[in-house]
């Protein structure tokens, strides 16, 4: 399916998907979701979500000196849920996103510990990626969507996630002095309403990525209807300092399931970023994503290209964090 009348932001890779079940060293359905970061040697580490033929999910490391193909996998899972110690971890650990941050010189992964009671957030942090010091849940159920700010402000750690109330799925922002003690807890951006692409429903996609004009956020939005659930992706920009004021947000999506292989899978229309990364020209993007639940493919973007984009079609209507879903409402992209 194409879709030709509009801009294309992100470019697939033609050779999509860069990463299949068939291409692991031992036995797992399908692979999706990856944390991504880029080592100091340069090398391109994707932390995959491997899902078994249970439905239990661990983590495997793939490797790649460009980001593209030649990917060396571990030949076992470097991180797999251990519910005997970390009960949270009940069935399966899920959809990793890892921030480098420099204060301690160390990766922090926020992921999702699938427990009893659904959904929550754990952390845990690594310096190799074969060595995990877990931290445990850090939100409780259900909660999930989430990734730790690379910088600290005003000494404090600062944590995006989705959980999920009654009235809705937003996305939030909590503060640690610790990693462990978190607090000053603020909606950060309000799921739309009614008919909107990102009604009743979103949740951060990869780490948001600092650039001049501020944090550059993708989130995706979940359209559920009688097809099932419709995945898509869109923007905002929040202020440098003060990353729970938003100071722009797309009013519609830019990239969404259109190929075979984001179409068709174990859970169909589905693109799902959990990483991206920067080349050295500090302009072009690489976002990894999971299609369909069930492989891994590769699109790229330009940062000044999805700022243009926002400029044009972002709204400053939504304004700082906690502003009411009324004001959403009016939200409508024509103003
Ligand atoms: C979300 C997450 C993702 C998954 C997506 C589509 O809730 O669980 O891991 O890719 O649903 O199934």
């Amino acid at each position: 399916m194409s879709f030709k009348n509009h801009e294309v932001l992100f470019e697939r890779y033609d050779k999509n998907p860069i990463l299949t079940a068939d291409d692991w060293p031992y036995p797992v359905h399908t692979v999706f979701n990856p944390g991504v970061t880029k080592l100091k040697d340069g090398t391109t580490l994707l932390l995959v979500r491997a899902e078994d033929r249970r439905g239990i999910s661990h983590f495997s490391a793939a490797r790649s000196k460009n980001g593209v193909d030649g990917w060396e996998i571990d030949p076992a899972p470097v991180l797999e849920p251990e519910p005997e110690r970390y009960p949270e971890e009940l069935w399966g650990i899920e959809d990793p996103r890892i921030t480098y941050v420099d204060e301690i010189g160390k990766y922090a992964i926020a992921y999702t510990a699938f427990t009893k009671n659904g959904p929550g957030v754990s952390l845990a942090l690594t310096e190799d990626f074969k060595t995990f010091e877990r931290l445990g849940l850090t939100m409780h159920p259900d909660d999930k969507d989430a990734a730790l700010m690379p910088r600290l402000f005003d000494g404090h750690y600062a944590l995006i996630h989705r959980p999920v109330s009654e009235a809705s799925a937003s996305m939030w922002i909590s503060y640690s002095p610790d990693l462990k003690n978190w607090g000053g807890h603020k909606q950060l951006l309000p799921a739309r309403r009614g008919a909107w692409w990102d009604a009743n429903k979103i949740g951060l996609s990869p780490p948001p990525l600092e650039t001049d004009a501020g944090w550059l956020m993708l989130y995706h939005g979940v359209r559920n209807s009688c097809g099932g659930c419709l995945y898509r992706l869109g923007l905002a920009l929040f202020d440098k300092e003060r990353p729970e004021v938003c100071l722009l947000r797309g009013d519609r999506w830019l990239f969404a399931p259109e190929e075979e292989y984001e179409r068709a899978g174990d859970v169909p229309n589905v693109v799902f970023p959990c990483g991206w990364t920067v080349d050295d020209d500090g302009d072009t993007i690489n976002m990894y994503y999971g299609a369909a639940d069930t492989c891994i493919a590769l699109a790229r973007g330009s940062v000044k290209g999805l700022l243009r984009w926002l400029d044009e079609y972002g709204s400053e209507l939504t304004g700082v964090a906690g502003q009411s879903a009324e004001k959403d409402e009016f939200t409508t992209g024509s103003s």
